[in-house]
């Protein structure tokens, strides 16, 4: 595989309303989970790039729609959404932002596949298992990263993926589950190739 075409990544625009997003073509990858999970990081990480998407020890950083384009020929895209579960902005907000995502992941037909990453020392939160039933009830394939691998010892992480992959037997839908680490960039490589097979 020709990971290269990573490294052109193109940050395409920003969008609050998703009726104002590209034209529903080609094929994408959306990037969700909750606030401050890592969600930019790793899309920094993959593309090699620490300046494509804004991250912030903050959480609510990314409020809006954002997408990139990750290789112009075949129209693949990656959209890095809000994180959900940010306490401390207004309910009033949180529900809008909720609603955007939820419309997003409703009706865009070029939606080829979730990531959702976590928190790998706080995996599996009921907004997070939410999401999966979601795409287990539409057959949408996964992506489960477990981010922030550098914060557990080895066997700590062997632990958190064994139980999350019992935990997620369940499902009948394609999933993958990989432990990752934005800053260290462990990982990172395997979830390449499984995002290009998933393209
Ligand atoms: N130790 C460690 N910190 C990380 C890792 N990935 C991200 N962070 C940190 O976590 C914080 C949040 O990262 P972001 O990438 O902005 O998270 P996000 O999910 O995009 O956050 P929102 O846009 O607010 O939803 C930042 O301080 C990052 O430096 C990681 O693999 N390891
Ligand atoms: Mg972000």
């Amino acid at each position: 595989m020709d990971k290269t075409y990573f490294n052109n990544a193109k940050f395409i625009g920003s969008y609050p309303n998703t009726e104002d997003l590209p034209a529903d073509q080609g094929s994408e990858i959306a990037f969700c989970g909750r606030s401050n999970c890592g969600k930019s990081s790793i899309l920094n990480a993959l593309t090699n790039n620490k300046k494509l998407a804004k991250t912030s020890k903050t959480p609510g950083r990314t409020q809006s729609i954002n997408v990139f384009e990750i290789k112009s020929n075949s129209e693949f895209k990656i959209i890095d959404l809000p994180g959900y579960g940010y306490a401390k902005v207004s309910k009033k907000m949180r529900a809008s932002w909720g609603q955007e995502i939820e419309k997003y992941l409703m009706t865009r037909q070029c939606l080829s596949a979730l990531c959702i990453i976590m928190d790998i020392r706080h995996p599996l939160k009921e907004d997070d298992e939410n999401l999966i039933d979601w795409c287990e009830s539409k057959d949408l394939p996964m992506i489960l990263l477990l981010n922030k691998a550098d914060k557990l010892s080895k066997s700590q992480i062997a632990q958190t993926v064994s139980k999350a992959t019992k935990e997620l037997n369940k499902l009948s839908t394609k999933h993958f589950i990989i432990p990752v680490s934005a800053t260290k960039k462990t990982g990172i490589n395997l979830l390449l190739e499984k995002i290009d097979e998933m393209n």
